[in-house]
C-alpha cells in the first residue's frame, strides 16, 4: 500500500488555441482520470487535478494521441507561451499565433527522457549535447513569454519575461516592440522581491524574432541568479545590471541593434464578450468560465458544442472560453446549447467578466488563503455595492491570489487581493486598466469586514468625484487613494 498521492497536470497549448478533436480528448480524460473537471489557467491552457499515479500514463499518453504534450509547462525553462485571442485583434492573429507555436517549439527542451518516461520509447543513451541551449543546468528560474497584439493586451504583456508587441503596416505585419522583464511574484515581508512592469526596449523586424528570443532567454540563462530563487527572475537580474547593460548584452549576442519602439496603444486587458464578427466573416462567442473552473455542467456543455464547431476553442488569459471562427450556419445551434446550459452572457456582470482568481485551495501547496473558491461570493457583495453607487457597468478589474506569488497577475489589477492567512489578505489598488501600471497595497493582512468598508468608500468616491471617462484606477491615484507606483523595486515603499 502507498499513499493516494494526487497530482496537477499541465498541458502545453502554445497561444491557447485547440480544435474540437483536442476538445473532446481533453474531455474525455477529464472525465476518466481528472476528477471530471478541468481548469482553464492564467497562461491559456488546462490543467487536470486529482490526478492519481496510475491516471499520469493514460492522461500523458491520451494528449499524445490528440498532438498534446505538458512538455516545459512547468520548470525552469521556457513556460507556455502566450497569444492574444481577442478576435477584435485578429488581422494578424493566425500570424503571430503560428509565431508564438514557433516559438513554443523552438525553445523547449530537446531531451527524449520525456518520451521513454511517458509514451515507453525506447532508451537512447543521453548526452549533454541533447540539450543545445538549456545545458545541464537550464534556466536559472522560469521563464516567461507572450505576444500581445494592440489594441487587445489580454496577455498582460508587461508581465512576461519577454513580451513581443506586435506593430502591423498597410502591407501586413511588420514587427514586434520588445518588453523586457515582466514579473509578479513577490514574497511578503521581503522587500528584495517584487512585482515589476516589463520595459520596452525597441523594435525587430518579424523575421528576427527567434533569435531576439535566443538573445534575451541567453543573457537571462547566463546572467540570472543561480544563488537565491527568490531574485532569480530575469527582472531582478534586469534590475541588478541595468537596463542599458541588458539592452546592450541582447544586442550583442542577436548580434543586430534594437531600432526604436514603434508606437502602439492598449485599450484593455479584458476579453470581449458576447458574439464578434471579423472581416473574414467569421464570427466569434466569448464564454465566461468563473475563474476558469469548468465543472461537470460546463464540460457536458462544451462538449455538445465541441460536436457542431468547426473553428478552434481559444482559452483566454482571463480564464474564459472562445468560440472562434464560428461559420454563419453554425451560429444558431451553438447559440441553442448554450442557452439549454444558462450560458447566455447577459446575466454576468462586467466586473465579473473581468475578474481573474488563482486556483488556491483545496490543490494548491502554496496556498494561503482561498480565491477560486471565495472570490465569486466576495463579487456577490461587491456587485451590490456597485448598484447601490450606480456603477453596476463599470468593467473594474479584479484579481484575486491565495498567495503572493500572484499567478492571477493581481499586481497590475484595479482592485487586487494577495492572500495572508485562511479569509485574510492584501488589498491593493490603482492598477492600470490595460495593465500598463502596478497597484500599491492599501490595507495589509485584513478580512472580508475590513475590505467591504474600504471599496464601499471608495467606490462612492468614485461615483461622485470621477471626471468623464475616467478609470477606478486612474482616479485612486489622481484622488490621493494610493500613491502611483512607478517602477517595480518602489512597489514596497
Ligand atoms: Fe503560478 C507556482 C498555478 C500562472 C507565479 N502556480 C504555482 C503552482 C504550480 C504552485 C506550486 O509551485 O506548487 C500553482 C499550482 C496550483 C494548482 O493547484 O493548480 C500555480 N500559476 C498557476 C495557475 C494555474 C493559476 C490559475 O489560476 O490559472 C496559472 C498556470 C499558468 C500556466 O498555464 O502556465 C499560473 N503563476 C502564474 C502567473 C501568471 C502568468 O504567468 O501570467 C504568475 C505570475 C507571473 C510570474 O511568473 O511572475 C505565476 N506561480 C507563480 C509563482 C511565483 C514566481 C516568482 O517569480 O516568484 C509560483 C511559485 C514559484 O515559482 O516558486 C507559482
Ligand atoms: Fe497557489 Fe499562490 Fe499561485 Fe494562487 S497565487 S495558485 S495560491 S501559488
Amino acid at each position: 500500500l502507498e499513499p493516494a498521492f494526487q497530482f496537477m497536470i499541465r498541458v502545453r497549448l502554445p497561444g491557447g488555441v485547440c480544435t474540437p478533436a483536442q476538445w473532446l480528448k481533453l474531455d474525455e480524460l477529464a472525465r476518466a482520470h481528472g476528477g471530471r473537471t478541468l481548469r482553464i489557467t492564467t497562461r491559456q491552457t488546462f490543467q487536470f487535478h486529482w490526478v492519481l499515479k496510475d491516471s499520469l500514463r493514460p492522461i500523458i499518453q491520451g494528449l499524445h494521441e490528440t498532438l498534446l504534450d505538458t512538455v516545459a509547462a512547468c520548470g525552469d525553462d521556457s513556460r507556455g507561451v502566450m497569444c492574444t485571442v481577442d478576435p477584435q485583434s485578429s488581422r494578424f492573429h493566425a500570424e503571430v499565433a503560428a509565431m508564438a507555436k514557433r516559438v513554443s517549439d523552438h525553445v523547449i527542451p530537446r531531451t527524449r527522457a520525456y518520451h521513454e518516461i511517458w509514451y515507453g520509447d525506447e532508451r537512447v543513451a543521453s548526452s549533454e549535447s541533447e540539450e543545445p541551449f538549456y545545458g545541464r543546468t537550464y534556466m536559472p528560474r522560469k521563464f516567461k513569454i507572450g505576444f500581445a497584439l494592440p489594441p487587445s493586451n489580454d496577455i498582460d504583456v508587461y508581465a512576461q519575461d519577454l513580451g513581443f508587441i506586435a506593430i502591423g503596416g498597410p502591407e501586413g505585419l511588420e514587427g514586434f516592440n520588445v518588453a523586457i522583464g515582466g514579473g509578479m511574484g513577490r514574497t511578503d515581508q521581503a522587500p528584495e522581491t517584487y512585482p515589476r512592469l516589463a520595459s520596452v526596449i525597441g523594435f525587430i523586424p518579424a523575421d528576427r524574432m527567434i533569435a531576439c528570443a535566443d538573445a534575451v532567454m541567453t543573457v537571462q540563462r547566463d546572467y540570472g541568479d543561480r544563488k537565491d530563487r527568490a531574485r532569480a527572475r530575469f527582472k531582478y537580474t534586469i534590475d541588478d545590471k541595468g537596463l542599458g547593460w541588458i539592452k546592450a548584452e541582447i544586442e550583442r549576442v542577436m548580434g543586430a541593434p534594437f531600432e526604436e519602439a514603434r508606437p502602439y496603444a492598449f485599450t484593455s486587458n479584458g476579453d470581449s464578450f458576447g458574439w464578434n464578427e471579423t472581416p473574414d466573416g467569421r464570427l466569434h462567442r466569448t464564454v465566461t468560465i468563473q475563474n476558469g473552473r469548468l465543472d461537470l455542467k460546463l464540460l457536458d456543455a462544451f462538449r455538445d458544442i465541441a460536436h457542431i464547431h468547426r473553428g478552434t476553442f481559444r482559452m483566454t488569459p482571463n480564464q474564459n472560453v472562445i468560440i472562434a471562427g464560428v461559420r454563419p450556419e453554425d451560429r444558431a445551434a451553438i447559440d441553442a446549447v448554450l442557452a439549454e446550459h444558462g450560458l447566455e452572457e447577459e446575466s454576468v456582470s462586467p466586473i465579473r467578466r473581468n475578474a481573474i482568481a488563482c486556483v488556491a485551495l483545496p490543490t494548491c501547496g502554496l496556498a494561503m488563503a482561498e480565491s477560486e473558491r471565495y472570490l465569486p461570493g466576495l463579487l456577490d457583495k461587491v456587485e451590490a455595492m456597485l448598484a447601490r453607487h450606480g456603477l453596476s457597468e463599470e468593467p473594474i478589474t479584479v484579481r484575486m491570489s491565495g498567495c503572493p506569488n500572484g499567478c492571477s497577475r493581481p499586481y497590475i489589477a484595479e482592485i487586487g487581493f494577495t492572500g495572508r492567512a485562511p479569509g485574510k489578505y492584501n488589498l491593493y489598488l490603482g492598477g492600470g486598466f490595460h495593465g500598463e501600471r502596478l497597484n500599491r497595497m492599501i490595507r495589509e493582512n485584513v478580512g472580508e469586514g475590513v475590505i467591504l468598508e474600504v471599496l464601499d468608500e471608495v467606490l462612492g468616491r468614485y461615483a461622485r468625484e470621477r471626471q468623464p471617462g475616467e478609470r477606478f484606477g486612474d482616479f485612486t491615484i489622481r484622488a490621493g487613494i494610493v500613491r502611483e507606483v512607478t517602477e517595480g523595486r518602489y512597489f514596497n515603499d
